[in-house]
């Protein structure tokens, strides 16, 4: 049985994202949110704090319950069957991101990630995959949900083709006409996988509950020594995708 089904890869590269359900046994679920619990404790959001809200935390070497998530799941092996044969990095750092409501807002347009502040290098910060595991449920619009702006990374890839890859530094904020944006749904336990060149942005939430995902931004190994080609050719990492595309043409 693979990992993804070929209707999944072929989502990854047309739409550029795909939510896997139920991937995170309950026991890490908990674990990383008790965690959580304890960011939060020691450093508090605001009091009238309403929307996105982030703890940004360098992976250490001891266990860790948030890379648990990603390392100790089937996640990790679902990943990896993304990108194979090319091998998959250890993650760098974890972003657990809270959405607050009330937040009655709706993103006016995307973003694309790593490039507000490049690396030392000044190399832009691009990775290969963003990796979301919900760790609340999103079942309905509105719920602090990940907006998308469905294949768009192969837009941004053609204007990378016609004015260079430095032209990213020109698309944080990309205007190119793009779909209509949706809104990503799921569940806890759920993993969201996302093209690095796909607009996506935080959307606002009228429920009753603060949502929580942790991201992680992951790199095939050696990506940073190819990553004018990959913003070029978006499906360069993702030879499995690349070959269900071609299959289904
Ligand atoms: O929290 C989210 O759902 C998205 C956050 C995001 O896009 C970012 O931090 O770059
Ligand atoms: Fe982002």
């Amino acid at each position: 049985m693979p990992l993804l089904s070929d209707d999944q890869l072929r989502t990854f590269a047309e739409r550029g994202s795909v939510v896997i359900p139920d991937v995170i046994p309950q026991p890490l679920i908990k674990a990383a949110m008790q965690r959580i619990d304890q960011l939060i404790e020691r450093s508090p959001p605001p009091a009238d704090r309403h929307g996105f809200h982030f703890y940004w935390e360098a992976i250490e070497a001891d266990p860790d319950p948030l890379v648990a998530l990603l390392q100790d799941s089937p996640a990790w092996e679902t990943i990896k069957s993304l990108i194979a044969p090319l091998v998959l990095a250890e993650p760098e750092q974890v972003q657990v991101s809270l959405n607050i409501p009330v937040w009655n807002h709706r993103p006016g347009g995307p973003h694309i990630d790593g490039l507000t502040i490049p690396e030392p290098s000044g190399r832009p910060g691009t990775f290969t995959v963003l990796a979301g595991i919900f760790l609340t449920d999103q079942t309905a619009t509105d719920m602090g949900n990940l907006w998308v702006w469905p294949g768009s990374h192969h837009i941004a890839a053609a204007y990378l083709r016609e004015h260079g890859p430095d032209a990213l530094f020109d698309i944080v904020h990309p205007t190119y006409p793009m779909a209509s944006p949706e809104q990503v749904l799921g569940r806890a336990g759920d993993l969201f996988l996302g093209h690095y060149l796909l607009g996506h942005n935080m959307g606002g939430n009228m429920s009753a509950v603060i949502r929580r995902v942790v991201y992680f931004r992951l790199r095939a190994e050696d990506h940073r020594k190819r990553w004018q080609a990959c913003v070029q050719d978006p499906l360069l990492e993702f030879e499995p995708a690349r070959i269900a595309l071609d299959r289904a043409r």
